[in-house]
């Protein structure tokens, strides 16, 4: 039986952070048997940011870089640079013409976050469109389900109508994909704000733990971490976030059961806890950064472009049946 089909993503900004470490990267690694996997660095998704100043090259190697770190294996799964397919920009074009709504994006609650308090001559068209954009990435080749962290599960079911919208009016053409969030390290929360997602675009850099951050600057961060003043370490998302999250991320970086790690600190406060944790996030960053740094540049570029080859067929396929379907 032929597998199932996993595709996700991930903007190429260089501080990528903890939370979609464990939100998704992780995710990831132990799909990759179970699925024909597809794993896109999504260029065209970074540039809806006005801001972003850094080259993008550079940003794409150093994500692939995080991307083989995290466990990815290019003998298993495809690993592609968005902006090498051209059919994603093309499939975005047709779905914003025939089947996507401005009342869908006006809808989106994380355009409504990033674009809260600005001024709209300081938003791209292009940070509105971006789930649209993704819709094209996910149903371009015939997703069956996309590994994503809980932020995304909007989007998805934009992709998901838009998929069915299409299918009503053209005939059957898409897949209709589903979205697999993990029950564990879904949503991580801020380090400063356990009330919030662990974000990168969050004003302060205490709120995350980047990847590429020094083990000493990341068990720094832990250290400072928000919790409440109980001293008991147990899981309680409403009453307890701070420390809910804290064991969370312990927990999935030991492999060992929230339950298991409760009862390690029984009655020994927080000290003994976040230290503990801060040298586990130490030695995590220690060891993440030197498998990433194993790479060369040439090793990269030649991954991406096997990867990019591997995948045009399938893209160029589905446009070829768009268009006809739509009469282009
Ligand atoms: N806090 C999080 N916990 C778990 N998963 C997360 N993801 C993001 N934040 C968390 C998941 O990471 C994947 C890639 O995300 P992305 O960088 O491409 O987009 P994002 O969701 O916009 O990530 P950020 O860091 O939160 O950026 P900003 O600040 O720009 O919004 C996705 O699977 C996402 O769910």
């Amino acid at each position: 039986m032929n597998k199932k089909r996993i595709f996700s993503g991930v903007q190429p900004t260089g501080n990528l952070h903890i939370g979609n470490y464990l939100g998704a990267l992780s995710q990831w690694v132990p799909l990759q048997d179970e699925y024909e996997s597809i794993f896109c660095i999504v260029d065209y998704h970074a540039i809806t940011s006005l801001n972003k100043k850094n080259s993008l090259k550079n940003s794409v190697i150093e994500m692939a870089k995080n991307y083989l770190a995290a466990g990815i294996n290019p003998k298993k799964s495809i690993i592609f640079t968005q902006s090498a397919i051209k059919e994603h920009v093309e499939l975005t074009w047709i779905l914003n013409c025939v089947s996507a709504r401005m009342s869908d994006l006006e809808n989106m609650t994380q355009y409504k976050d990033k674009a809260d308090g600005k001024n709209k001559e300081n938003i791209s068209v292009g940070l509105f469109d971006y789930p649209v954009l993704m819709a094209a990435d996910i149903l371009l080749y015939d997703t069956d389900v996309v590994p994503v962290g809980h932020d995304q599960l909007q989007h998805i079911e934009l992709a998901r109508d838009l998929a069915k919208r299409f299918n009503y009016q053209y005939g059957e053409t898409f897949k209709i994909p589903t979205a697999l969030i993990r029950k564990q390290g879904a949503r991580i929360m801020g380090l400063d704000d356990p009330t919030k997602k662990m974000s990168k675009s969050a004003a302060s850099a205490n709120n995350w733990i980047a990847l590429n951050d020094s083990p000493e600057i990341g068990a720094k961060k832990i250290m400072k971490a928000a919790t409440d003043s109980e001293a008991i370490v147990k899981l309680d998302v409403d009453k307890k976030p701070g420390i809910s999250n804290l064991l969370t991320i312990y927990s999935l970086l030991t492999a060992k059961t929230v339950k298991d790690v409760e009862k390690q600190y029984a009655g020994r406060g927080y000290g003994d806890f976040k230290k503990d944790l801060a040298q586990i996030t130490a030695d995590f960053l220690s060891d993440f950064q030197k498998k990433a740094n194993a790479f060369s540049e040439t090793d990269i570029k030649e991954i991406m472009r096997s990867g990019a080859e591997k995948i045009k067929p399938l893209a160029e396929e589905k446009i070829k049946r768009v268009k006809l379907k739509i009469g282009l």
